[in-house]
């Protein structure tokens, strides 16, 4: 981690826990896949003295994948404004990493004032991270992490420790129970993805009642999730009791094709589901007993970005690492030290 501006708290990882800040309900999917690549949007209103108030923000986002992924693009789009002080130039890279990269390298080309990246994979970024370091622009990597340190600051999720609460979860429910489990990963490369296997197979590993039978990426995708899952309940059908689906959106697709193959799930089931993300969708299956227990990743991470930027305009001390607070839910009925029971309260008071 450089220390381009004022010493930050070093080596300080702040633990943030945001109260859901982002309105709920419209579908930013059709604006975010509008803003290709090719063009990072930036604002319209050409008035040179107005922009030059403005702070001017890079944010290259993974993509639309995901429910999760339209929370998050919206939580930004609501955060830096112009009447916040922002000027936020978005560029949706649809999961492609080339296109986030040029992404990348036109905000640079535009001298904006601050980059953010939400990076589609861990690896490839030293090159265009030591170009925005020469450039003078400081970057700060958000929701997902790299396997480069040539960057300002982090805000995201420890995504290990939510595979770790999934699993511990499943070790409490089985109570020594065999399991036999099928993973959906979510998309390859994915920081997301890595640490959440990490997390969920080191529990695995002390249990020797559990086998898992295949894991394989459904890239955080609801079609994805389907496809997966068609597949193994052609090589795995009457093998398995537990699904883990990387994500919400891979989990409704793995409730379709079980449906199809009439194959029961969740608490009154004859397979157990663990999905992760806790968006809306994901804790009314929850609340209604389809999905046994959903591992929360906070998309709300905007605001706290914001803070960052904030204290680096100010020349003050600012967090290296800021790891937004999870939490987990399962079904009603259901008493876990781990996770918290789902009740319609809980789901009417989620900001996504
Ligand atoms: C998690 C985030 C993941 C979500 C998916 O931090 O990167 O990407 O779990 C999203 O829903 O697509």
């Amino acid at each position: 981690m450089k220390r381009r501006l004022v010493s930050t708290l070093i080596g300080m990882t702040m633990v943030a826990v945001m109260l859901g800040g982002c309105g709920g309900g419209t579908d930013t999917t059709e604006e975010a896949a509008d803003d290709t690549a090719a063009e990072a949007e930036a604002d319209e209103s050409g008035d040179e003295a107005a922009s030059g108030d403005l702070i001017t923000v890079g944010y290259a986002q993974v993509g639309h994948e995901s429910d999760w992924r339209t929370a998050n693009t919206e939580n930004y789009q609501n955060t830096f404004t112009a009447e916040n002080g922002y000027e936020l130039s978005f560029v949706d890279a649809d999961n492609d990493n080339a296109t986030q990269i040029e992404a990348v390298r036109t905000f640079i080309q535009q001298e904006l004032d601050y980059i953010v990246i939400a990076p589609i994979e861990t690896a490839g970024w030293d090159t265009v991270l030591e170009e925005a370091d020469s450039a003078g622009i400081p970057v700060i990597i958000a929701d997902r992490e790299i396997d480069s340190d040539n960057y300002d600051a982090f805000v995201g999720t420890d995504s290990v420790a939510e595979g770790v609460t999934a699993g511990n979860w499943l070790g409490e429910y089985l109570d020594g129970a065999e399991a036999n489990i099928l993973v959906i990963e979510g998309s390859v490369g994915a920081s997301a993805a890595l640490g959440r296997t990490e997390g969920f197979n080191s529990v695995a590993d002390e249990h020797s009642e559990w086998t898992i039978l295949d894991s394989q990426s459904g890239d955080f995708t609801q079609s994805g999730g389907q496809e997966v899952m068609e597949s193994f309940i052609k090589s795995y059908e009457g093998q398995f009791n537990v699904v883990v689906c990387q994500n919400d959106n891979e989990a409704y697709g793995a409730m379709d094709a079980m449906d199809a193959a009439g194959i029961t799930y969740g608490v009154d089931g004859d397979v157990i589901i663990i999905s992760f993300d806790a968006t809306h969708d994901g804790l009314q299956y929850t609340l209604g007993g389809k999905i046994n227990c959903d591992v929360e990743c906070n998309p709300i991470q905007a605001e706290i970005v914001a803070e960052v930027i904030q204290a680096m305009e100010a020349g003050e001390e600012y967090p290296e690492r800021t790891i937004v607070e999870d939490s987990a839910f399962v079904a009603p009925g259901i008493e876990s030290a781990f996770a918290t029971e789902m009740t319609q309260e809980i789901l009417d008071g989620r900001a996504y």
